[in-house]
């Protein structure tokens, strides 16, 4: 029986560094337990002076829950927003995290991090509110599906398996639940240009990516209804956007879908930009995609050494990522290319085919980082196998975590610093959307 009682719950962003990006995961999280009834605040850390408020805002807003969102990088901030939680508050105040190092390491979190009462795996839209509509038992909230909690009595973490959402159109739009206008006006999608929207089309990824995470848990790729996007984009587009960005991890996995994506988007006239994999795409697509209003893709291209794609299983060719860069700009659709340094199986002669690729194929713009093994990730896996032991705050991609065949981290560092450094001189500047 469903409960009449209200939660109140807070959902914390923590601050991600200095690529800024809208709090999309909480705030479909939020918008949706709102639609279910609850009380929603979403703390957003990124914005400017938000940390010296948390503690303020936490006691004014009084919550029964509060819910952390975290990657490996923020685990351990996470943490420690959450011990001030219940410090702030009392220390009964559940606390929840969700995201995806807990999600991929929930036994290691709970025993590691120990201000967190419950994980949430994977999706958290459906479990999130059935936490919500249980918050004053907590038995019944740790036998909700899709949860992980310490058992302390038998010091067994214990895993509630959950199925992946099946329909992705019974979700409400997240766009009032974060401060979308400051994140128009940041440059969070600067390979793009400001005034972009994010928007989510579509979930899952059914590919292999040897250094991604993103397919651990939610490989099953679902899509939304093409109509229920349109209402979405005509909604931020009223609300100041001016453009959008389609973040999901493979936008282009069902070619159908995409062309209908692009029919419907077309009428609105606007200009949007998206993820993509080169072995998705060919000519007809990519006319299909610009006559639509597509401005710009970033392709995950990471090495121009064929070893290195395979070893990331990446499923393509050097040539192709060459012909497909080429093709995109002849369809009148900007590219921006993605590298990573630095795989284990790294050679001096693999990183300059990467140099060589980037200086002869001159993408519109590209980013370029070192190999950070991710939780989730198989390469991550494989390190650990063999000995590897990682601090979770330094796996970011501006420093040498691991070394390679014969190029050290100071090399590495190095090379990208060039790459950086040269890529005014090779790259368009970025035009600000009209
Ligand atoms: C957007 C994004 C970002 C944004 C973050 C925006 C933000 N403020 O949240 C930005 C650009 C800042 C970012 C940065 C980084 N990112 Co990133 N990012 C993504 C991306 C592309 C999409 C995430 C997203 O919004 N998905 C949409 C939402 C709806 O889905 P979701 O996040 O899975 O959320 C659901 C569940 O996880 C769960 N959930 C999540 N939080 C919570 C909280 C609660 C309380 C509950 C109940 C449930 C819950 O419910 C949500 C809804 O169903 C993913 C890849 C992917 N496709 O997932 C990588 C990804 C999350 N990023 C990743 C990485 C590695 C990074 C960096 C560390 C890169 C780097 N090496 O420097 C940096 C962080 C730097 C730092 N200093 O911390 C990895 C994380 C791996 C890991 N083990 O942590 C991913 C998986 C990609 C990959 N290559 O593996 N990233
Ligand atoms: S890099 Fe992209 S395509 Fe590859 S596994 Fe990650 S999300 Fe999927």
């Amino acid at each position: 029986m469903k409960k009449s009682k209200k939660c109140r719950i807070a959902l914390v962003q923590p601050y991600c560094g200095e690529i800024v990006c809208p709090p999309l995961a909480l705030a479909y999280l939020a918008a949706n337990a709102k639609e279910n009834g609850h009380e929603v605040l979403l703390i957003d850390l990124q914005l400017p002076n938000s940390n010296s408020k948390y503690e303020e805002v936490l006691r004014t807003f009084a919550p029964d829950i509060v819910g952390f969102t975290a990657m490996t990088p923020q685990i351990a901030a996470a943490n420690s927003l959450a011990r001030k939680a219940k410090s702030v508050l009392k220390p009964e105040v559940l606390t929840i995290l969700g995201g995806i190092h807990g999600s991929v390491l929930p036994d290691e979190t709970l025993r590691l991090y120990d201000s967190f009462d419950i994980i949430v795996i994977g999706e958290g839209d459906e479990t999130l509110v059935k936490l919500c509509d249980e918050y004053d038992d907590v038995n019944s909230m740790r036998s909700v599906e899709g949860v992980a909690y310490l058992d302390k009595s038998s010091n067994k973490v214990v895993i509630n398996k959950k199925a992946l959402l099946s329909n992705l159109n019974q979700l409400p739009f997240p766009h009032y639940e974060y401060n979308f206008c400051h994140y128009l006006k940041t440059e969070q999608f600067l390979p793009h240009g400001v005034g972009f929207a994010a928007m989510m089309a579509s979930r899952g990824c059914p590919f292999p990516c040897t250094f991604c995470a993103a397919n651990r848990y939610g490989r099953r790729y679902r899509t939304r209804n093409p109509n229920d996007v349109v209402d979405e984009s005509e909604k931020v587009i009223s609300l100041g956007a001016r453009g959008l960005y389609f973040m999901d991890s493979t936008f282009m996995t069902d070619r159908k879908w995409c062309i209908d994506i692009c029919n419907v988007l077309r009428p609105l006239n606007v200009k949007w930009c998206v993820d993509g994999r080169v072995d998705l795409v060919d000519r007809e697509l990519l006319e299909i995609m610009a006559a639509s209003g597509c401005y710009a893709i970033f392709y995950g291209i990471e090495s121009g050494s064929q070893k290195i794609l395979d070893y990331y299983k990446k499923n393509t060719t050097v040539n192709r990522c060459r012909e497909i860069l080429k093709l995109t700009r002849e369809c009148g659709i900007r590219t921006t290319a993605s590298f990573i340094l630095g795989a284990p199986i790294e050679t001096r002669e693999d990183i300059e085919m990467t140099v060589n690729f980037i200086l002869d194929t001159k993408p519109s713009y590209y980013a370029v980082g070192i190999l950070s093994p991710m939780p989730g990730s198989k390469i991550y896996d494989d390190l650990i196998k063999s000995g590897h032991e990682f601090h979770y705050d330094k796996l970011t991609r501006d420093h040498a975590t691991i070394s390679t065949s014969g190029v050290t981290k100071e090399e590495l560092e190095k090379v990208m610093s060039y790459l950086k450094k040269v890529r005014p001189q090779i790259c368009e500047s970025w035009v600000e959307i009209k």
